[in-house]
């Protein structure tokens, strides 16, 4: 007998965990300029305090993303204060991101710098965010890098590539155990000529010659226009090399829009083929699911809290298609029939089911209303909103 459109949901969504990061809750804008939020978070205590209220009308959140700059300036000195706070706010602190690109001296480079000693102190703050996520008890460290040049010939890209593989090796013989180094790649921004992991393959490639314990992570607004993520993610899941995603939407380049409100199609396509091969290989991908977007008008919270609604929605949409027919239309090359599988899968309504699977976990049916009533906003406003600081990040 087939499983109900409700168990199949219930089950994707018992699993289903999505991080917050924590820099989108505080004051960030684009390269014109920021406008302030009165409730914007400034301190780490209040990014915990508002990722917990996501994780609690949601049920979904309980981890969240620390960039090791803006959250734990002091490095490893600040390791304690964060364990108690995240204890006293119940949100685990989630990956761990070095900062390789604000500091001055990473003007022409970090890894791929090429004097020697910026590349050391870069290697030295990436160590650094290891033993930070080990005290923390962070399973993973999301490397992001911004090297890259704007010019051709200004940059030998083979000498760069190998600094970068001799640093991710050293860096990877750090870990221990279940920890992990992702590694994210992005062709474009801050430089716009070459980038030094500029696509998936690059990632890859640096990732296996890291070692065992590096993944590839996926960020959807790091592609060129009309790029197809889903092939990408099926690659990468078949070399058993996905470690993770930054889930954001966009319309021209790393938008940082909410997630599905452009393409809602792309993002199912991509849980899609995840659960497709977990249904073909009978286990489960470990894949870290992280949300990476600041939002500059939408309020935060509701934004996160929204966004998880729709992350929600699109990965229950995803749970129902019909593997057994889509296998065997594939199987026949029966092509109408094999995308109209995946199209009434999508084109079903999840939400009265994903509002029952709520109240059997005795979470709000409508996070975002039970948000509104909860008076968290205009309490947190009237508390932050004195402060005219504009000293929180950009993302
Ligand atoms: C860079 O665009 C990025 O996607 C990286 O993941 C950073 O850590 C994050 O945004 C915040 O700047
Ligand atoms: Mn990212």
């Amino acid at each position: 007998m087939k499983t109900s459109h409700s168990e199949r949901i219930a089950r994707a969504l018992d699993t289903f965990r999505i991080e917050l990061p924590s820099w989108g809750f505080s004051n960030t804008g684009t390269r014109f300029g920021k406008y302030l939020q009165p409730a914007a978070a400034l301190t780490i205590d209040e990014k915990f305090s508002d990722a917990r209220q996501v994780h609690q009308l949601t049920g979904a959140c309980p981890t969240l993303a620390l960039h090791v700059l803006w959250d734990l300036p002091s490095g490893i000195g600040d390791v304690d204060r964060i364990a108690s706070l995240a204890a006293s706010r119940q949100v685990e602190p989630g990956s761990i991101n070095p900062n390789l690109f604000e500091d001055q001296a990473y003007k022409f480079g970090s890894f791929g710098n090429p004097d020697e000693r910026v590349r050391a102190r870069a290697l030295e703050h990436a160590r650094d965010s290891v033993a930070i996520a080990r005290r923390l008890r962070s399973r993973d460290v999301v490397l992001w890098f911004a090297d890259g040049s704007n010019y051709p010939g200004t940059a030998n890209i083979r000498q760069r590539k190998r600094w970068f593989e001799e640093n991710l090796a050293v860096l990877h013989s750090d870990l221990q155990g279940g920890e992990r180094l992702l590694v994210e790649y992005k062709p474009f921004e801050p430089a716009f000529y070459h980038t030094d992991i500029a696509d998936w393959g690059m990632a890859l490639a640096f990732a296996r010659a890291a070692g065992p314990r590096a993944r590839v992570l996926v960020d959807t607004g790091h592609h060129y226009q009309s790029q197809n993520i889903e092939q990408i993610v099926s690659w990468l899941l078949s070399e058993g090399m996905l470690g993770g995603f930054h889930f954001n939407d966009r319309r021209y380049a790393d938008d940082d829009l909410t997630l599905g409100s452009i393409d809602p199609y792309q993002v199912f396509r991509i849980f899609h083929e995840i659960l497709f091969f977990e249904w073909e290989s009978g286990r489960r991908a470990d894949i870290a699911y992280m949300i990476d977007q600041s939002h500059n008008l939408k309020g935060k919270i509701e934004a996160m809290i929204q966004t998880v609604g729709y992350a929600q929605e699109l990965y229950a949409k995803a749970a129902l298609v019909d593997y057994e027919a889509l296998a065997s239309a594939q199987a026949g090359c029966r092509l109408v029939e094999a995308e109209s599988v995946l199209r009434d899968a999508f084109a079903t309504d999840v939400r009265p089911i994903i509002q029952d699977w709520r109240r059997t976990n005795r979470l709000p049916v409508d996070p975002l209303d039970a948000f509104r009533q909860s008076g968290y906003l205009e309490r947190i406003t009237a508390e932050r909103g004195g402060r005219t600081s504009a000293a929180s990040s950009y993302a």
